[in-house]
């Protein structure tokens, strides 16, 4: 088979990134490891930002998430016994829609076939080949037979444990990483949120989080050294911490329920330069991950699909080679201070192992700064929102 771009990868950034190419007139194949249900059955990301639901919007595909999706214009932070509230509308202007990266992921999936965007699931054994040169190529299996797809350009959306990052040679990349001592364990429960906006909190027993899916379904996450097993948590266990770390506030506002989704998610901070190497690109997790504190991760993967789309855009229309070479000093310059936000984020809503009582009073007097400075709010505010693409 013969395409202009072979795109690696069915989640968030492969989807929107192939119907983004598709609406420009230029040709793309979607390579998915995994079948299609499998892809709707992982709980991640809840909050989009500007560039993310922008991008649903030029689709055409805003549609579900306007009428379904909550407008957020704040959020909070806690501290064990206050909630300082972020006010995100009043101090940027803008708001983040709270609508689930599966339902996301559902609309674009759901309108590949309409829109003649093909999307081969189940493709095994992919690999890149020739990303040096100008005629790159893809190989995998599907349903035991050997398949290939030659293209002028490969973008690996596949994600922290896909394969595009790994073709790129190690004499020519960087990783810069920072490993977290701790994960996040995760509730999803068909119960109300105990609050209408967002609580990140920090309390003695350590970090927590109020969030949601829609008025009638809650996501909660607490943080867990990584040596902790789903299985030692019962559901009890956790609407009983989740009720201590958030505060006597937002305690009394939990209703607790049968969690139907508990899973325990590692924190990283990982980034890849350069993000494009001959004719590969890289797109999403494949080139670098934020803890979740901020909500992030979904939203710098549409920001990238941003940057890639307007340089293929470019170079398929008008030849011009050059927004290609620029696609990744573009887009890292987005992702540093996405991940400066993450990590400031994580470290100041989080205990770690080697902080002694001096750290604690650091963050007790950065939070207690918050509360009484717009300046300190609205620099949080103006990257919650997200930073102009
Ligand atoms: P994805 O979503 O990982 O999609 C990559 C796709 O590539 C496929 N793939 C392959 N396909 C073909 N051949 C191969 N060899 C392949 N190897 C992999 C995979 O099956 C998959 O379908 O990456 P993408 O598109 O870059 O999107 C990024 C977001 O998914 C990610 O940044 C966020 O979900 C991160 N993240 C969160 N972000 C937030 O903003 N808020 C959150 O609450 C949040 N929670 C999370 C998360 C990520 C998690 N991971 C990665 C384990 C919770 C978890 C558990
Ligand atoms: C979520 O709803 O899953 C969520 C929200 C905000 C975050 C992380 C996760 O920072």
């Amino acid at each position: 088979m013969k395409t202009d771009v072979a795109i690696i990868g069915a989640g968030p950034a492969g989807l929107l990134l192939g119907h983004l190419l598709r609406a420009e007139g230029i040709a793309c194949v979607v390579l998915e490891r995994q079948t299609g249900d499998y892809v709707l059955s992982r709980i991640r990301a809840g909050v989009l930002e500007r560039v993310t639901v922008g991008l649903m919007e030029r689709l055409g595909l805003d549609a579900r998430m306007k009428a379904e999706g909550l407008p957020h214009g704040g959020f909070n932070l806690a501290d064990g016994e206050r909630l300082i509230r972020i006010d995100v509308a009043g101090l940027t202007g803008d708001s983040v829609m709270v609508y689930g990266q599966t339902e996301l992921t559902r609309d674009l999936m759901d309108a590949a076939e309409p829109r003649g965007l093909e999307v081969i699931y189940e493709a095994g054994d992919v690999a890149l080949h020739a990303i040096d040169s100008d005629s790159p190529y893809v190989t995998y299996s599907k349903d035991g037979v050997a398949a290939r797809i030659d293209a002028r350009i490969v973008v690996g959306c596949d994600g922290f444990h896909g394969p595009s990052r790994r073709a790129i040679p190690a004499s020519v990349g960087q990783v810069f990483e920072r490993v977290y001592p701790f994960g996040w364990l995760g509730i999803l429960a068909d119960v109300p949120p105990c609050n209408h906006e967002l609580i990140y909190a920090n309390h003695e027993r350590g970090f927590a989080l109020a969030s949601m899916r829609s008025p009638t379904r809650s996501r909660y996450y607490i943080d867990v050294p990584l040596t902790e097993k789903v299985e030692d948590w019962s559901d009890d266990r956790i609407w009983d911490e989740l009720a201590v770390r958030l505060g006597p506030e937002a305690a009394a506002q939990i209703t607790r329920g049968p969690s139907i989704e508990k899973s325990i998610a590692p924190l990283r901070s990982f980034v890849f330069e350069p993000m494009r190497h001959g004719s590969l690109l890289l797109c999403g997790d494949s080139a670098h991950i934020v803890p979740p504190t901020g909500a992030k991760g979904l939203n710098l993967a549409a920001s990238d699909v941003h940057y890639a789309v307007e340089a293929l855009v470019a170079f398929f229309r008008h030849g011009d080679a050059d927004a290609v070479a620029g696609y990744s000093a573009k887009a890292l310059a987005r992702v540093w201070k996405s991940e400066r936000f993450s990590w400031s984020l994580t470290k100041l809503m989080h205990r770690f192992p080697e902080d002694g009582p001096f750290e604690r009073r650091m963050q007790v007097a950065e939070l207690d700064y918050i509360a009484s400075s717009e300046a300190a709010q609205r620099v949080i505010a103006e990257n919650y929102v997200g930073l102009p693409v």
